[in-house]
């Protein structure tokens, strides 16, 4: 127990926190460096949250806030500055330099796995405690000041944790949610009726931009991960089965997509893993139950069609840091209050740009919208993101902004 804390010690932690992604992982590091005792309950095995490729476009406010707090070592040492996107369509293409406009900023590119390894290194360096393979099955007495998780490990058996605070970080279908009486929150929730095919390979990337390609049969993208893979998404039916894209079907589907007669063959190579994403947003309010706060996608999902979802986990996670550090080291329980506000404000910031992307990179599939009109809407607006250079600032500053 630290001993700076203003409240009568009680035991168990200070904090439990649910779930080593981004978000647990981040706001275990910084309560640990105000001084604040706390567990991270994961239950997933180390080796596997180590390993699951996820993000890797960083945005340069979730870049400041590593360096903040001492936990940008491995970004710095092997992360990659990216600022070109390039947009395919049947007109033609167009690139933006999106480092040049707006306000300026790039991406860094950093696979989330290699962020997730970088911060459990440092927090069980720093003395942290993280339990995998240890799943939380149940919050309760979050209207309390004491309330509990309950766990399972591998075989079953049960452990109680109490704590005066649980951040649930466990994501959208984890316990955390699932702790909140239907009654007491408001959800927002779209599904854009678009599915992706989302494949990561072992080979370079295919150009040296972030590729958006937009094609009648669907929309097709491509991301460098580091200099040996690559992820790429392919549009396809909702209740697509994975097997049935062979390989050779992705790499003609991706080539006839992105063009690459006309602009340059992909770099193939085998593929590593592939896996269906339902672009859907989904947003909780309130983000607080009494002593049960919740961050990064247990509090809102956003689709990955603008690279949104970890960089709000870690400005989430430092959000709630601080507000903990205040109400637990100083008794100041007023940004704790202020915490739900604060973040919905950026995560539907986020929402809002993801949302337009959405409908610029794919046709509309509300029957509604499927006259032509709204197909035709986008291709205006993409002529209006080639030629206009206040168009291109404003792209510029939502796509790296937070
Ligand atoms: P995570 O990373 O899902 O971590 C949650 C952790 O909780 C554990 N867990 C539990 N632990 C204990 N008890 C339970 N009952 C539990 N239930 C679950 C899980 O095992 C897991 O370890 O959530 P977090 O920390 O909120 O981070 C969110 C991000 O992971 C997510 O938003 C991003 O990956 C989204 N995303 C992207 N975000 C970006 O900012 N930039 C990108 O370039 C980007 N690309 C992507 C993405 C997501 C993708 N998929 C797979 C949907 C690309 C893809 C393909």
């Amino acid at each position: 127990m630290n001993p700076r804390r203003t409240e009568t010690a009680r035991p168990g932690s200070d904090v439990v926190i649910l779930g080593a992604g981004p978000a647990g992982l981040v706001l275990a590091n910084l309560l640990h460096q105000s001084g604040i005792d706390c567990v991270v309950l994961e239950r997933a095995s180390r080796e596997h949250v180590e390993t699951r490729a996820r993000a890797g476009y960083l945005a340069p406010e979730t870049v400041r806030i590593l360096e903040r707090h001492g936990l940008a070592d491995g970004l710095r040492a092997r992360g990659r500055e990216h600022d070109v996107c390039e947009f395919r369509t049947p007109e033609g293409r167009f690139r933006l330099r999106y480092g040049g406009l707006g306000r300026g900023e790039p991406h860094t590119v950093y696979p989330q796995q290699s962020l997730v390894s970088d911060l459990i290194a440092e927090f069980t360096a720093a003395g942290g405690r993280i339990a995998f393979e240890t799943e939380a099955r149940s919050v309760t007495g979050v209207d309390g000041d004491r309330p509990t998780v309950l766990t399972h490990d591998l075989d079953g058996r049960p452990t109680q944790w109490p704590a005066s605070y649980v951040a649930g970080c466990d994501g959208r279908h984890g316990a955390a949610r699932r702790a909140i009486p239907a009654a007491d929150a408001r959800r927002r929730h779209s599904d854009h009726g678009v599915s992706w095919l989302a494949v990561l390979v072992a080979a370079p990337a295919s150009m040296d931009a972030v590729g958006y390609a937009v094609h009648r049969e669907g929309f097709a993208g491509h991301m460098s991960r580091g200099p040996e893979t690559t992820r790429y998404y392919l549009q396809c039916d909702r209740g697509t089965a994975t097997d049935s894209w062979s390989e050779d079907r992705i790499w003609s589907a991706l080539a006839h997509r992105l063009r690459a007669d006309e602009y340059g063959p992909l770099r193939e190579g085998p593929v590593l893993e592939r896996g269906i994403v339902h672009l859907e947003s989904d947003v909780l309010r309130p983000l607080r139950h009494g002593s049960l706060f919740l961050v990064g996608d247990a509090a809102s999902l956003v689709s990955p069609s603008a690279a949104k979802g970890a960089n709000l986990a870690v400005l989430e996670a430092e959000i709630l840091a601080q507000a903990l550090a205040a109400a637990v080291l100083r008794g100041d329980p007023r940004p704790l209050l202020r915490y739900s506000d604060r973040c919905l404000s950026h995560i539907w910031r986020a929402q809002e740009f993801s949302h337009w992307m959405i409908r610029l990179l794919h046709a509309p599939t509300a029957p509604q919208e499927s006259s032509g009109f709204h197909d035709s809407l986008r291709y205006a607006r993409l002529e209006s993101l080639r030629t206009s250079r206040s168009h291109q600032d404003w792209f510029a500053e939502n796509y790296v902004g937070l």
